[in-house]
Order: structure tokens, then C-alpha cells, then sequence
């Protein structure tokens, strides 16, 4: 006779998908990915929007500082979409737990936990549209996100000490007797945790390589490939979106205003002493992309207008709105010797959407304070 195959559960409420040992071992993944996007976040905030006692102490260095922060908090971003799909599916049906509240503690959990959910929902979709440059909302994305990131955390802090005892005793390889749960995993609890793990395998295989160049040839799903575009490097904004358009050389001007204030052509600038840096522009929506720039030292035409050696920078772009129109920087940036006026990209004259005829390339920043198509520097 054959032997009869074993009947198969249907996954109920009850299963051993649904329990605090799955939730924890998804659990602790999410947590990891949500610290280091939660630090490396503020650290794209602050360093964006600096306040004004840390603009002379952040550093400059090292000069790929920003590129591998940013990197991680737009991949583990990415990394913890597959997983808190994964979390939810394994605690919904605590979504209908009867009665809805036993207690004022079970009241004050629900609510924490629904706080949770939303934030984190809420952060990892505007942040994945973000990368896209989609914003349907009638909000500004980066004080909401950074916002709800803080609300996120706390909820997060709170979930972790309300559930501390069964975080404890679900996260060692080992059930202990005393909760009477089997004391290996079945297969089923691994197939699970092997098919998140290939989730989020793929989504990070996918998409990681818009910032960490070597992985550059998988990148096929992310919304920008680091060698697409003219001079080998991406664009955000091109010049005819930010009004700018083809500048006319004969008649550009870049000003410098300081104790000794000058003007500079086009020609004379280009007649100051060049140098080169290798410097990466890393955009805040996750691409990243190293290039050899070559220009005037910030820190040269500084000392021309009578610059003293802690002086900050205010740069005005050619732009006539926009929001990165107008950017300034520290000591620590504005002296650095990588700290260039670059006029050419990867030994060209730079295309108009690079910056023509001059841009900012500074190391350790944001791209968007990478300001493009300079024409005036303000000694403060
Ligand atoms: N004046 C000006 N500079 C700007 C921008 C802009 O919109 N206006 N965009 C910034 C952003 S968001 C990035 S990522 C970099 C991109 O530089 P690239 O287009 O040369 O790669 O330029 C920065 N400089
Ligand atoms: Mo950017």
C-alpha cells in the first residue's frame, strides 16, 4: 500500500507563520534596516540642512562620506519594503483580535502598533517615490519625512519594550520548552524566511547599483543607471529646466564679492591655476557616481578677495528659481584643496546640463549643494 502523504494544514491564524517566533525573525531584520536608514537619514538632514553651529565643524572628509551614507539609506530603505511586507503578513491576524481591547495596556499596545505601521508605510513609500522624483501629495517631502521618521522611531522604541519579554524569548536559534513551541523550525518557517531573504536579495541586487558602481550591471530597476548621461554621469536637472539654457561665454561673469572684490571672464578663470579632484556627486535620492573634475580652487579664488582662512562661502547660481539656486558652505568645505569652480567633467568642457560654464564639486555633500552654473561667490 502507499503511504498516505500527511495531511496538509491550511495556514490558519493559529500556524507557526503566524506566531511571535516568525514575527521576531523577520522582526529583527526590519529593525536593523530601519536604524540604519533612521541614522543615516538624519545625517543626509543635517548635513543638507545644517544648522548654524555645525556649518564650520562638518567635515569634509572622507570624500565618498556622503555617497556610502546616502547608499545606505536609499537600499536599506528599499531592503525593508519586502521585509515589513513579510512582518505584517505574519502578525495580521492580531488585526482581529477578540475582543479588540482587553485592557488599557492592550488599548495603549494597539495604538503604538498602529502608529508603527502608518510611519513606516508612510516613510518607505514617499522615500521609494522620492527616488523616482514622484511626489503626488500636496505636502513637501523632506520635513514630512524627516517628521514622521522621528514618530516612526519612537513608536518603534515603544513596540520593542512592550514586546521585549517575547522579543527575548524568540530570538536565540532555540525555542525554550517553557513557551511549548517545537524546538526546530519546520520547513515551512524556513521557506518563508529563504523567500524574504531572495526578496530582498533581489530588490538590493536590482537597484543598489545606481550607487555602488561595481554592481552597476544589475541595475535595472532603478530610476537611474550611473552611466546614462552626457559625459558619463546622470542629470538631475537639466539647464533647460532650470531656465538656464545654452550661457553665453563672451558674456558670462563670475563675481566675487569680498574685502577685494573682482570679476573674472570666462577666459581669465580658465586661466587660474587648474586642479583636478576625483569626486563622486551623490544625489539625496540615492544615485551616485564618481568623476574627474577639473577647475580653480575654491579656496583660491577665496583668498584672491582677501578671504580669511575660516571664511565661509555663500554661491549663486545663474538659475533664477528653484530651491538650489543659492547654497553656502563651511570653512571645512570652502578651504578643502578638492574643493573646485570645476569647468570640465571627465576632461571635457562641461555640457550646459552639467553646469556650463562652471559648477561646485566639494567632497563629502549632498549633490544638491553641488551647485551648477555659478556666477557668483560671496565671502561671509
Ligand atoms: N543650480 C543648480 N544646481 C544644482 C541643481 C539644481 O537644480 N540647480 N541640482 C543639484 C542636484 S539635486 C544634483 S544631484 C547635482 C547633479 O549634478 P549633475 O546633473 O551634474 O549630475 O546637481 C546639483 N546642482
Ligand atoms: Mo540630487
Amino acid at each position: 500500500m502507499k503511504p498516505r502523504l500527511p495531511a496538509v494544514r491550511p495556514p490558519a491564524f493559529r500556524g507557526r507563520l503566524h506566531d511571535a517566533r516568525t514575527a521576531t525573525s523577520i522582526g529583527r531584520w526590519l529593525g536593523v534596516a530601519i536604524t540604519v536608514c533612521f541614522g543615516t537619514g538624519l545625517i543626509s538632514h543635517y548635513l543638507q540642512h545644517q544648522p548654524g553651529w555645525l556649518v564650520d565643524v562638518l567635515p569634509s572628509r572622507p570624500v565618498w562620506g556622503y555617497r556610502l551614507t546616502q547608499g545606505l539609506h536609499v537600499a536599506t530603505g528599499i531592503a525593508a519594503i519586502p521585509l515589513l511586507l513579510a512582518k505584517l503578513w505574519a502578525v495580521y491576524p492580531k488585526l482581529f483580535a477578540w475582543p479588540p481591547l482587553r485592557s488599557v495596556r492592550h488599548a495603549l499596545e494597539r495604538i503604538s502598533v498602529a502608529v508603527l505601521v502608518a510611519g513606516a508605510v508612510f516613510e518607505l513609500l514617499t522615500g521609494l517615490l522620492n527616488t523616482v522624483q514622484w511626489y503626488p501629495w500636496p505636502f513637501s517631502f523632506v520635513p514630512v519625512h524627516f517628521a514622521v521618521a522621528w514618530l516612526l522611531t519612537g513608536a518603534l522604541l515603544l513596540h520593542l519594550a512592550v514586546k521585549y519579554p517575547e522579543i527575548r524569548a524568540h530570538w536565540g536559534r532555540r525555542s525554550p520548552g517553557t513557551l511549548a513551541l517545537p524546538a526546530t523550525d519546520g520547513p515551512d518557517r524556513r521557506s518563508l524566511l529563504t523567500g524574504v531573504t531572495a526578496a530582498v536579495g533581489a530588490v538590493t541586487l536590482t537597484t543598489v547599483g545606481q550607487a555602488f558602481t561595481p554592481l552597476k550591471a544589475f541595475d535595472v530597476l532603478a530610476p537611474r543607471h550611473p552611466d546614462h548621461g552626457p559625459q558619463g554621469l546622470p542629470i538631475n536637472r537639466t539647464a533647460a529646466t532650470a531656465g538656464v539654457g545654452q550661457v553665453d561665454s563672451a558674456a558670462y561673469r563670475l563675481t566675487v564679492a569680498g574685502p577685494r572684490p573682482y570679476t573674472l571672464t570666462l577666459d581669465e578663470l580658465a586661466a587660474l591655476s587648474q586642479h583636478e579632484s576625483v569626486l563622486p556627486i551623490a544625489c539625496v535620492e540615492g544615485w551616485s557616481k564618481s568623476a574627474h573634475w577639473t577647475g580653480v580652487r575654491m579656496s583660491d579664488l577665496l583668498r584672491r578677495a582677501g578671504a580669511p582662512p575660516d571664511a565661509r562661502v555663500r554661491v549663486t547660481s545663474l538659475e533664477k528659481y528653484g530651491s538650489y539656486r543659492v547654497m553656502e558652505m563651511g570653512r571645512e568645505y570652502a578651504h578643502d584643496p578638492l574643493t573646485l569652480l570645476a569647468l570640465r567633467l571627465n576632461g571635457q568642457i562641461l555640457t550646459p546640463d552639467h553646469g556650463y560654464p562652471a559648477r561646485v564639486i566639494a567632497p563629502n555633500r549632498p549633490g544638491v549643494l553641488q551647485t551648477k552654473w555659478v556666477t557668483r561667490l560671496e565671502v561671509l
